[in-house]
């Protein structure tokens, strides 16, 4: 809705934030030339009732930056060369058609990165593309993300995407596990505002317990924090569902399997899951206890437990804790949406299915129709029938964002063709043939198919384009229309009847369809009356209803898990990552409020003041090493060795260093314009695509055990009583 106020020559707008899952809805005041006066939350948003981060003044910055791509370009002869928007997009198809019969279907593979969920238009408009072009080889970031939930979900209610969210607002004791919602404002789980929540929560009298390596700023906002030794969360999991399940259990009338899952935990005592995971014994039976006494109680685990060696088992028994306790799908417990647009009961998003394909060379899982992202580059490296020799990259930035980036954008320099959907040049982009640059999000119709299905409440809000784009703009649903029509033309083929509606409708249009038979029911053009939004209200209970099991029952004793789980038993006294060598240390990730994963790095107000790329180390570690605050050190890992400035901070739990995700931004000598030379290096040159996650090939990305020297030269190796500093 627009407010115009004639005297002051303003206009108020409000629109949402697109730039992280906490979906915030803001008001905009532009001024008579159109330019933002100022941005703030909207108090009256029933979401995130008036919440803003510094991230959104990044929206501005992308909409105003000279760097930011808005015509197609193509490589000829090495140089970049500003071509039409007809003749990059025959370009592509032609090739892409070429390449596809020549080597077959496969011989094309798909990246879509992250902020794919976070624009209507791909969510609307790229499966049809994807589906055009009808190849195995489709990656994403959910396999350097979020996979192991989808998985866990698939496995014990059927659907991937049957995720259930803590009820923060009406909780009493929240514990939050490799999750740092400070920073990242909160994940699978749409919690705008989170510092405000945890605040309410506090004065309801609840509590907030953290576990994680690094004591983060979440941590320092909780009643109580754990160190626990990456990659080592199953095992203290395991503990405490051990303790509850010793107690008795809570489980809803529909719920199978609890027998064998008591079984097989046996082995899991706070002691061993201390000697493992370092989480001291009595506060894994302290935590059960607070569990089982607490009236409502959510546990949620999120990056740290995802994106580790144990990710599926970790998650897995984050759910069942949920259910042993009976605050599944009960108010102040985890509760299910109800979305107003019902993207499960929709089909928007599949069921899936883990395993219904492998890939080629490693004979790795496929889930819900996607390779995990860690097979890439041996995909595109190794000969043979259905090897990768051209990519579509869509949002997305492999190099940066996925194990062994490096290798990986050496690859992809040697594909015979490469196209990227972005509308910046950067390290995985800057390796195409032709770059097609969507608008930008201030440029664009939103609404949120996602994150609304995630949220703490059911709300739904549409936000109309705050600028038209110009005339030599397309938005990134009109170029996968056109990209889809145009392969289909050079292979001869027609649109069917059904494709060429879904293609022709324009992501506003398909909303309204939704919205019209959603619940309740309503419109965009109700929406954009009401600025705030519509409020459907808290989450109500859901289950066993909506399961997607075929008995409506949810049997918790997943064989898969549990082989896993007797396989961790059997592993407690033998070799494992989780006891790295003595002069080892293990590296974790890290996000700041201030950063965006790989790309905002040339946003003057996110950039601005200290430099936070630097690896953060226990100052006992660094002594040992005779490492000193601020030195440049040698960190390498099984997969590389980069250089880094390093910071001591008693943060960091001992023996663990840390690194954040999307720096790195210079390659081959090449400074990248998205970036203007801010220091730092990738941790994905550190991270090994050899090392995924037991079940679900989800990326290893924390809990990589690295060597790190100081400049002067000193081998670490010497050192050998560090082991004994851990627990
Ligand atoms: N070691 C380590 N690695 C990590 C992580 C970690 O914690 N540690 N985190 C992982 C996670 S959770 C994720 S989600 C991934 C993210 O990894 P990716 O999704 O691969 O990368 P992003 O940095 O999100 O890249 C976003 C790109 O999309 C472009 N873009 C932005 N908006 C749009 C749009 O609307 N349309 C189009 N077409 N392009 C757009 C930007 O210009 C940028 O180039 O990184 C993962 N990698
Ligand atoms: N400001 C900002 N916000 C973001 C993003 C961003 O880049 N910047 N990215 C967005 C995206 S794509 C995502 S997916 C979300 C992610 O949101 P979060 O899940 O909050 O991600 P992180 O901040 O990386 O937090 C992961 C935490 O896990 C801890 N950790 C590492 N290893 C382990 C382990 O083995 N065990 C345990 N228990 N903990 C461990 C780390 O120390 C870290 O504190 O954030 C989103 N929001
Ligand atoms: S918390 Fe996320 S959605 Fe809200 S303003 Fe910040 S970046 Fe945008
Ligand atoms: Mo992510």
């Amino acid at each position: 809705m627009t407010r115009e106020d004639p005297a002051a020559g303003t206009t108020t707008r409000h629109i949402t934030c697109v730039l992280c899952e906490a979906s915030c809805g803001l008001q905009v005041t532009l001024d008579a030339d159109q330019r933002i006066q100022d941005l703030r939350g909207h108090a009256d948003d029933p979401l995130s009732r008036g919440h803003i981060c510094p991230k959104a003044f990044a929206l501005q910055d992308i909409h105003d930056d000279p760097d930011r791509l808005q015509r197609p370009l193509r490589k000829i002869d090495g140089e970049w060369v500003q071509v039409s928007w007809h003749e990059a997009i025959e370009h592509v198809a032609r090739r892409l058609h070429e390449i596809q019969t020549a080597h077959g279907r496969d011989a094309v593979g798909v990246y879509l990165g992250n902020p794919n969920v976070h624009s209507l238009g791909a969510l609307t408009h790229n499966l049809q593309l994807v589906r055009t072009i009808r190849t195995r080889n489709v990656f994403s970031a959910t396999s350097v993300d979020q996979l192991p939930h989808q998985v866990v979900a698939w496995m014990l209610y059927g659907h991937q995407f049957l995720l259930p969210v803590p009820d923060i607002d009406r909780t009493d004791l929240l514990v939050l596990i490799g999750h740092n919602p400070m920073a990242s404002n909160g994940s699978i789980w749409t919690v705008p505002d989170f510092p405000q929540r945890r605040r309410d929560l506090a004065s309801r009298g609840g509590r907030m317990v953290v576990i994680d390596p690094r004591r983060t700023e979440t941590a320092k906002v909780a009643d109580e924090h754990h160190f626990i030794r990456p990659g080592t969360d199953a095992f203290a999991l395991l503990a405490i569902l051990r303790e509850l399940l010793a107690k008795g259990d809570r489980a809803a009338a529909y719920i199978d399997g609890l027998d064998r899952v008591r079984e097989a935990v046996e082995p899991f005592t706070p002691e061993v899951a201390e000697s493992v995971s370092g989480m001291r014994a009595t506060a894994i039976v302290d935590l059960a206890d607070a569990l089982w006494s607490a009236k409502r109680a959510a546990v949620h685990g999120r990056m740290g437990l995802s994106t580790q060696a144990h990710g599926v088992v970790g998650q897995w028994a984050v759910q069942v804790i949920n259910i042993v306790t009976g605050n599944l799908d009960r108010e102040g417990g985890t509760m299910l949406s109800s979305p107003v647009i019902d993207i499960i009961a929709k089909g928007i998003i599949g069921p899936g299915k883990l395993g219904h394909r492998r890939s080629r060379v490693r004979d790795l899982p496929s889930m819900g129709g996607e390779l995990p992202v860690s097979v890439l580059r041996e995909e595109i490296e190794t000969p043979g029938e259905g090897q990768i020799r051209a990519m579509v990259t869509v949002a997305g930035n492999p190099v940066s964002s996925t194990p062994a980036g490096d290798r990986l954008g050496a690859a992809f320099a040697g594909l015979d063709f490469m196209v990227a959907i972005d509308f910046y040049l950067n390290e995985t982009t800057r390796h195409a043939d032709v770059i097609l640059p969507p608008t930008a999000p201030l440029e664009r119709d939103h609404y949120d198919l996602i994150f609304h299905t995630l949220a703490v409440r059911n709300t739904a809000r549409f936000s109309e384009a705050l600028y038209e784009p110009a005339a030599h703009q397309r938005h990134d649903w009109q170029i996968a229309r056109d990209l889809t029509l145009a392969l289909l033309r050079e292979r001869g083929q027609r649109p069917s009847l059904q494709q060429q509606a879904r293609l022709r409708l324009s992501p506003r249009r398909q909303v309204d369809l939704l919205l019209r038979t959603g619940s309740p029911r309503t419109s965009v053009r109700q929406l954009t009356r009401t600025p705030a939004g519509l409020d459907a209200g808290a989450h109500v209970s859901r289950l066993p209803g909506r399961l997607w099991t075929k008995d409506k029952r949810i049997d918790v004793a997943v064989d898969t898990v549990l082989e896993q789980v007797h396989a961790l038993a059997a592993a407690v006294d033998g070799d494992a990552t989780w006891r790295p060598e003595p002069d080892e240390l293990l590296l974790i990730g890290r996000r700041h409020q201030r950063d965006n994963n790989s790309w905002l790095h040339n946003a003057p107000r996110l950039t601005r003041g200290r430099s936070r790329h630097q690896l953060l180390m226990h100052p006992g570690d660094a002594r040992e090493r005779g490492i000193e605050d601020g030195m440049r050190v040698d960190v390498s890992s099984t997969a590389g060795r980069v250089q880094v400035e390093v910071a001591l901070t008693e943060d960091m739990m001992p023996g663990v260093v840390s690194l954040p995700h999307g720096y790195g931004h210079d390659r081959d000598g090449v400074a990248m314009t998205h970036a203007r030379g801010l220091p730092g290096v990738s941790i994905n040159d550190l991270t090994d695509p050899l090392r995924v996650e037991s079940v679900s090939a989800n990326a290893v990305l924390n809990g990589v055990p690295v060597r790190v020297t100081g400049s002067n030269g000193i081998d670490p190796r010497t050192v050998d009583k560090h082991a004994e500093d851990f627990v």
